[in-house]
């Protein structure tokens, strides 16, 4: 009896194992085929070659390019190297990446960007709000950027306890903002395993120097983040639920659900064309081959673009897909008078006249 019970347990144990395996290669969109989508203008960046994971652009057409993220899990192309900010002029005929200074006093040997944001001051002043992962944590990093010598001046390192995985923000103040934690653990293993498990404990998180909350939670992992050009929506990705969630932002920072997107890719960071209000994603075509990233089998590349996102009826457009073999694993599309910027995780970035 002890035996057939046993033997009950061990199978009892294998058939879940099998079933979040099953709902673990759903959630990545494993073995997901879709058709190329061509751009006739495109060239690759020079200088970008260990990623360009978020892209902000400026509304007078100064792009800043976070790159060098070595998350968990996925390949890293340069580990030794610490990571960088590059700036493209988007005014020029040809632009080119240019990787800006920081100043002194600002660690850099552990400096590894992931999500960035900008915000211009009443007394235009930039600042750039940089996410960070020093030695495997999760830091906000204020800069101010000063054009005149293509420098970033580092002002403060915000951390913070319910700032524990952080992957984008979107800044709503000189210093403040809201950021998505993708997990509830920061561990590795442990963040593999709330994956595996199916765990919604990832949220959105207001930050500012008088108040910290959570506005947003139950999430299975929030990604990127952005606002509407009016200033009262927060969008939110979640790239195992294959999403986006509209929230109304309230005069007291807290958010509240207004729908749900439901698309059908793994949605990473959004960007807003600021005249329009069209969003632009950034989206992971197969999951399973980004973290596999066989180079015989490389991640592809996917970006939508969605229109009237509020109506009742919004538009989704596939403005360029590719399978790997121009750009792998697109984390990020951001638009600019007709010239469309594509950035990627780990690899490299491209330039697009439309
Ligand atoms: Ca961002
Ligand atoms: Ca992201």
């Amino acid at each position: 009896m002890g035996k057939l019970l046993a033997v009950a347990l061990v199978g009892i144990a294998a058939a879940l194992v099998a079933e979040r395996l099953m709902a673990f290669r759903n959630k990545l969109n494993a073995s997901r085929e879709i058709a190329p989508v061509t751009l006739p203008n495109c060239r690759l960046i020079k200088g970008i070659e260990a990623g360009s994971e978020d892209i902000e652009i400026l509304p007078n057409g100064l792009a800043f390019i976070s790159s060098g993220l070595k998350y968990p899990v996925l390949k890293t192309p340069e580990p030794d190297k610490p990571g960088a900010i590059f700036l493209m002029d988007l005014n020029e005929d040809h632009p080119k990446a240019v990787e800006l200074r920081i100043s002194r006093g600002f660690d850099l040997a552990s400096f590894v960007p992931h999500g960035i944001s900008t915000y211009v001051d009443r007394d235009d002043t930039v600042y750039l709000f940089v996410v960070n992962h020093p030695h495997q944590k999760s830091t906000v990093e204020l800069f101010k950027f000063v054009e005149e010598d293509s420098a970033l001046v580092h002002v403060k390192t915000i951390r913070h306890d319910l700032l524990t995985s952080v992957n984008d923000i979107v800044a709503v103040g000189p210093d403040s903002f809201y950021a998505t934690n993708d997990h509830y653990f920061s561990d590795s293993i442990l963040m593999f395993l709330e994956m595996l498990l199916g765990l919604t404990w990832s949220n959105v998180v207001y930050y500012s120097p008088k108040e910290v909350k959570e506005v947003a939670a139950g999430f299975y992992s929030a990604n990127g983040i952005n606002i509407s050009p009016d200033r009262k929506y927060i969008y939110v990705a979640d790239v195992f639920d294959h999403n986006i969630h509209v929230m109304e932002k309230h005069a007291n920072w807290s958010l509240t659900h207004v729908k749900t997107l439901q698309l059908d890719t793994m949605v990473d960071n959004l960007s807003i064309d600021p005249h329009t209000g069209d969003v632009w994603l950034g989206c992971h075509p197969d999951g399973m081959k980004l973290l596999y990233n066989d180079p015989e089998n490389p991640p592809g590349s996917e970006v939508l673009r969605v229109q009237n996102i509020l109506s009742e009826e919004p538009v989704v457009t596939r403005v360029y897909s590719d399978d790997g073999s121009v750009l792998q694993g697109t984390s990020v599309a951001s638009i600019y008078e007709g010239k469309l910027l594509i950035g990627t995780v780990f690899h490299r970035a491209l330039y697009c006249e439309l």
